[in-house]
């Protein structure tokens, strides 16, 4: 408990000190390696485990997700617009993706294989769907796989607005026990302001059914002016998503503006303040977003933690398996920009302690998945990238 206490007072100190004073450290980028063909296997000693990195396939350009078949097999979708099956080493691209815009941060995105795979078949794709006008929309769709194809493809949801540029896309996907799933939808880029109008549904967490339809008990049904998908809003940009199987809480990383990544513990009909409150500033301009004071609102939801420096989050997983003792219940951060990835420890949903995992072994971390053999899966974002794993050194 007096480690507990010290760190909950040394973490809003620190942020005081980056804040303040600027003394946010400098990437020691001599240890960055962006090419994954230089990538040799490592230990790595960390606070309670010595861990072991390793390539498990390589040559995947821009990975963006992963999920695991009940077989062992492992998709992973490429920005680029490929869909792959990894199989013992080998990878397989798979046939019969939809029109998708690739540009920008557009392309196929998240790929999430449904809680009931061995009885549907139904796996899920997210990707940026053009409208032939220089315009795309996040858009949801599942299909089977028969073979190195899918078969039986069907979009269940786009976003209600076609905008540009092809930025902010969120689309991740996390699984509720009930069997409904959610869908996070970025602001789009252009315009933050669309984050706090629930009429829209950029930058938002959505709550589907497995078909896309609206589910009875969402948290706006009835409210006039919101649309009924949405369970929270005022996100810019949610590319890390969880779900704490034990307790049923929803954890998400976004994107902030320069120097205010978060971490969000999210509920139903919450506002998280984008663009209105926010401690980061224009990547361009470097004015404040919203009001000057406002690092805090009543009626918006402070994140739990603001990541300084920039992590630029991409990928969420929590620990469940005994393979790591020490970190059950942990989350894992990915971070783009940061080539890190966080272990997060959450105490009554507060942050309590934080452990860099690595540190720029394998360059931007897009995506992290903690495996059915308990071992944590990371795909990173390098044009010449690949699936890694982490695993127990002994
Ligand atoms: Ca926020």
């Amino acid at each position: 408990m007096i480690m507990n206490s010290l760190f909950k007072f040394l973490i809003p100190l620190t942020i005081l000190l980056y804040v303040f004073i600027g003394c946010a450290p400098e990437y020691d980028r001599n240890e960055t390696e962006s090419n994954s063909d230089e990538f040799e296997a490592r230990t790595i000693n960390t606070e309670y485990e010595e861990i072991h990195l390793t390539k498990v396939v390589g040559g995947l350009e821009h990975a963006w997700s992963l999920a695991f078949l009940p077989d062992e097999r492992i998709l992973v979708t490429e920005r680029p617009g490929r869909l792959n099956v990894i199989d013992n080493g080998n990878v397989t691209e798979i046939s019969g993706l939809p029109d998708i815009n690739i540009a920008n941060q557009g392309g196929l995105l998240e790929v999430s294989v449904h809680p009931n795979y061995e009885e549907n078949g139904w796996i899920y794709l997210t990707y940026s769907k053009p409208n032939g006008e220089d315009e795309t929309v996040t858009a949801v769709a599942r299909a089977q796989l028969e073979g190195n194809s899918l078969s039986n493809f069907e979009e269940i949801f786009e976003q209600d607005r076609y905008s540009s540029p092809g930025r902010h896309y969120g689309s991740r996907i996390a699984w509720n026990d009930d069997g409904t799933m959610f869908v996070s939808i970025g602001d789009r880029g252009a315009d933050p302001p669309r984050a706090q109008d629930l009429g829209d549904h950029a930058g938002t967490l959505l709550r589907l059914n497995d078909d896309g339809s609206v589910p009875d008990d969402n948290p706006f049904i009835g409210q006039n002016d919101a649309l009924p998908e949405i369970y929270s809003y005022g996100h810019r940009n949610i590319q890390g998503l969880v779900i704490d199987p034990s307790t049923g809480d929803i954890w998400g990383t976004e994107h902030g503006p320069r120097g205010s990544d978060e971490l969000n513990f999210i509920e139903p009909t919450l506002n998280y303040g984008w663009p209105t409150v926010t401690l980061g500033r224009d990547y361009g301009t470097e004015d404040e977003f919203g009001h000057a004071e406002a690092r805090s609102m009543d009626g918006m939801i402070d994140p739990v933690w603001e990541f300084l420096p920039t992590l630029a989050p991409s990928g969420l997983a929590m620990v469940t398996h005994n393979q790591f003792p020490n970190w059950e219940g942990n989350l894992l951060a990915g971070g783009l920009r940061a080539e890190r990835i966080m272990r997060i420890v959450i105490e009554d949903q507060e942050v309590i302690h934080m452990e860099e995992l690595i540190l720029g072994e394998i360059g931007r971390v897009r995506d992290i998945r903690e495996g059915p053999d308990g071992n944590i899966y990371i795909v990173n974002d390098q044009s010449d990238g690949g699936l890694f794993r982490i695993e127990p050194a002994n």
